[in-house]
């Protein structure tokens, strides 16, 4: 292999693309960049199919997006500083927008912003199978598929960046009886459209994020009731009258389900919002990420750069849980993208050094008491990153906003959507709109005027 850096960046989504965006940015000429996508569209999970299961290909449905999915936190809270929601829609808009106002927003920063056009970079409909890493000679090799011919071929590259998400592999619990459920049982990650449960009794399991979303998203669009079902602790939010909580399930018996605490409830479908479990397949057993679900995975200096097996090339974008996302996203983009360059100050060049501060953070993330420490946890990673890139300073200041969130949702978990939010980027205070749950419009048109 010549001097050169070559890189790879697997997945085009907004991981993937922010980073492609700052090496574009930086334009070095040691540096060749190549991204594999296995869709033909960029920004990944915040594209909509009706597929589930397998797509066109025969290859494993990689999102879990659904139809009339809006924002669950404030967008003001995952804004790139260069390029704000008044820079794209040249005005005030709402706070939690939904879906297609995200894309459009995204993709408007990454034609609008960029030297030159990021898709010259990007091979489309190309899987990535697996990568290797050979000691000897420093190189990666990565073996790709071509999905349209069907041609596998090899590729050598000195840096790897993976960046396929951490929401594509279902965890599917079973429960005692539910091979006997008459009703239709699907994962959150099949969920594409909650109309199809109109006039449904529905079981949901789970009591997160996607519990809690698809719970009052089925109520939204004419569930006639839900119940969910919590592991370790009830989510607590004052539900409309529809929606109750119960405990474990112990055992289903044809509709009935039976619960820990000895209620039962008939329901109709069952929605498992159950979580993922992280998995990068297409990397050799010594690079690949293992964790559960967590702002700070172990494993990882910056929380970016891979360091178990020492070669210090490999790096993996947002693994974390996610607040501040896009925003986060873009913050470690620019940070890979200017230690693979080497142009970044006061990096330690001891592994033991990087260890040592890796395991500062992922021992402060086993003390959190609750989502607040999260929040803050994830606004210092921000900072970590910004310091020596030199990132908006004022994006961690958003980590306020975050904590006003999850204090609008226990106080009305079906109008914290409604609540305006102040960007810290431009100081534009968000316009305000009709109410989310009475909103079945999610066009672009229809929010932004
Ligand atoms: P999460 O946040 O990982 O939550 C998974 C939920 O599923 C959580 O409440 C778990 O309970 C519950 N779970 C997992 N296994 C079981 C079993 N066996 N029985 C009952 N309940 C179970 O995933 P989400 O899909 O909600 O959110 C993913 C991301 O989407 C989120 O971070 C946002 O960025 C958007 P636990 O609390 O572990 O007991």
């Amino acid at each position: 292999m010549s001097s050169k850096r070559k890189v790879c960046i697997i997945g085009a989504g907004p991981c993937g693309m922010t980073a492609l965006f700052h090496f574009d940015q930086i334009s070095d000429p040691s540096t060749e960049v190549v991204c594999f996508e296995k869709s033909d569209t960029w920004l990944g999970l915040w594209n909509f199919t009706w597929m589930t299961g397998t797509d066109e290909f025969g290859e494993l449905c990689h999102g879990g997006m659904y139809k009339h999915l809006w924002s669950n936190g404030p967008k003001e809270g995952l804004e790139y500083p260069d390029y704000t929601f008044d820079d794209h829609y040249g005005k005030a808009i709402p706070s939690f927008p939904p879906r297609r106002v995200l894309r459009d927003y995204m993709e408007g920063r990454l034609v609008k912003k960029s030297k030159s056009d990021l898709k010259r970079y990007i091979k489309w409909n190309t899987v990535v199978r697996y990568v290797t890493y050979n000691q000897k000679s420093d190189v990666f090799t990565v073996t790709a598929e071509d999905l349209k011919t069907g041609r596998t071929f090899e590729n050598k590259f000195t840096h790897v960046i993976v960046a396929t998400g951490i929401f594509n592999n279902p965890n599917k619990p079973t429960f005692d009886g539910i091979e006997t459920f008459p009703g239709r049982t699907i994962h959150s990650h099949d969920f594409r459209d909650a109309a199809q449960f109109k006039g449904q009794r529905v079981l949901v399991v789970g009591a997160s994020y996607s519990a809690e979303d698809v719970a009052l998203q089925c109520l939204k669009f004419g569930a006639k009731s839900i119940v969910t079902s919590y592991r370790s602790k009830p989510m607590n939010f004052k539900w409309p009258s529809g929606i109750e909580e119960r405990p474990l399930i112990k055992k289903i018996d044809g509709k009935m389900i039976n619960f820990i605490d000895g209620s039962s409830a008939e329901v109709d479908s069952i929605i498992l919002c159950t979580g993922y479990k992280y998995s990068f397949p297409c990397l050799e057993d010594n690079l690949r990420l293992v964790s559960t679900l967590s702002v700070y995975p172990a494993g990882l200096y910056k929380g970016s750069l891979w360091l178990n097996d020492g070669n210090r090339k490999l790096f993996y974008m947002g693994t974390q849980d996610q607040y501040f996302s896009f925003t986060m996203f873009d913050a470690q983009g620019l940070w890979i993208c200017r230690y693979i360059t080497g142009t970044l100050p006061n990096e330690p060049k001891n592994i033991e050094e990087m260890k040592k501060e890796e395991q500062k953070w992922v021992q402060r993330r086993k003390n959190v008491k609750d989502c607040h420490d999260d929040i803050d946890i994830q606004a210092d990673f921000i900072k970590d990153l910004s310091d020596g890139t030199g990132y908006h300073p004022d994006a961690p200041n958003a980590v306020e906003l975050f904590h006003k969130w999850e204090h609008d949702k226990m106080a009305n978990i079906v109008t914290y959507r409604d609540q305006p939010f102040k960007s810290v980027f431009s100081g534009t205070m968000a316009a305000q709109h009709k109410p989310w749950f009475q909103d079945f419009d999610d066009s672009i048109d229809s929010f932004v005027n």
